[in-house]
């Protein structure tokens, strides 16, 4: 018996500041019916799906912005969403500021199944941007003021039939998030994003953004054998551009579903899970050709260190 999920990719379009949370979540129960009506299994929602990116303003207390969290999920205003995935029975994934009873500030990402129960919540790993004011740029990345670490690294669930994991945004550039992933043999990534196409450190970048978030997904899926599900929250938001180009990739890294717009809406795939084995068991049999003990150093060491110069005689 093959373990086919068909998964809805269920882009967002912008979310202006003032838009209230029951309008979002009208969006968003707009986009699980659009999966429904096509026999989705799953729903994927992007990363802060219920705000507008809200850490691209400063504010001078870091609580400032904390109408932007969810202290409690379902809350009221997301429980008819939740309501609304158990009536049609179908799963989603939902990326939301989190504010937890200790006052830690989580970028989280919640699975939901078809009953409309949690069954794995991830927290971002990868915090970019800064933690003060940067007045040179033409808008803020203030993740790292209003998020912290997540201690909790990449878990796995068992969910969908299959071994689902997830990561948000960043978390999508660094290899790491992958072979960590596939090292707890996971069938399906789900990766929700807000990406700025104007990147202030370095805007040669600017025009690559589209190149490299394919780039490290189609390889990231690939290199693990793994299916990979990345949503965008696109189009013009509060006057800054962000990517769209939504995909779902196959274990071969191939794109099999692409959003060509930047709005609010669903593409979809139907995917067996039982490809990922066709990698897994060949090119990418971890247990037989990995060698761990010659990657000690992406444990042992965080930055990169060059190796000593070596004098005009060619001794170090
Ligand atoms: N939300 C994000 O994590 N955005 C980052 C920044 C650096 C643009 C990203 O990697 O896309």
């Amino acid at each position: 018996m093959s373990r086919v999920v068909h998964v809805g990719a269920a882009q967002l379009g912008p979310i202006s500041a003032d838009e209230s949370r029951a309008d979002v979540v009208e969006r968003l129960i707009a986009l699980l019916r659009d999966g429904a009506t096509i026999g989705c299994d799953l729903v994927v929602f992007p990363e802060l799906a219920l705000t507008t990116f809200f850490p691209r303003w400063y504010t001078d207390s870091f609580d400032g912005h904390d109408h932007y969290y969810e202290r409690e999920m379902p809350g009221p205003q997301t429980q008819p969403l939740f309501d609304e995935a158990a009536r049609l029975n179908v799963g989603f994934c939902l990326g939301y500021a989190e504010l937890t009873p200790q006052g830690e500030r989580f970028n989280a990402y919640l699975l939901v199944d078809k009953r409309g129960v949690a069954v794995g919540k991830y927290r971002k790993v990868h915090i970019p941007g800064h933690d003060s004011d940067e007045p040179w740029r033409p808008f803020q990345h203030l993740e790292r003021r209003y998020f912290q670490e997540s201690p909790e690294g990449f878990p796995v669930f068992r969910a969908f039939d299959g071994i689902v994991g997830m990561a948000l945004c960043n978390d999508r550039r660094w290899s790491e998030t992958y072979r960590v992933l596939g090292l707890q043999a996971a069938e399906l990534i789900l990766i929700g994003y807000n990406t700025p196409l104007h990147y202030a450190p370095d805007p040669d970048q600017n025009a690559l953004q589209g190149f490299h978030n394919h780039l490290v997904m189609q390889a990231g899926a690939y290199q693990n054998g793994t299916w990979i599900v990345g949503v965008a929250k696109g189009g013009i938001e509060e006057g800054v551009e962000s990517l769209s180009q939504t995909a779902i990739i196959s274990p071969s890294g191939q794109i099999v579903a692409q959003t060509i717009t930047s709005g609010d809406v669903l593409v979809s795939a139907r995917c067996d899970l039982d490809l990922c084995s066709r990698y897994k068991d060949t090119l990418f049999d971890f247990a037989r050709y990995r060698r761990p003990e010659a990657y000690r150093l992406i444990t042992e060491r965080k930055g990169a260190i060059a190796p000593p110069q070596r004098n005009k005689q060619g001794a170090s």
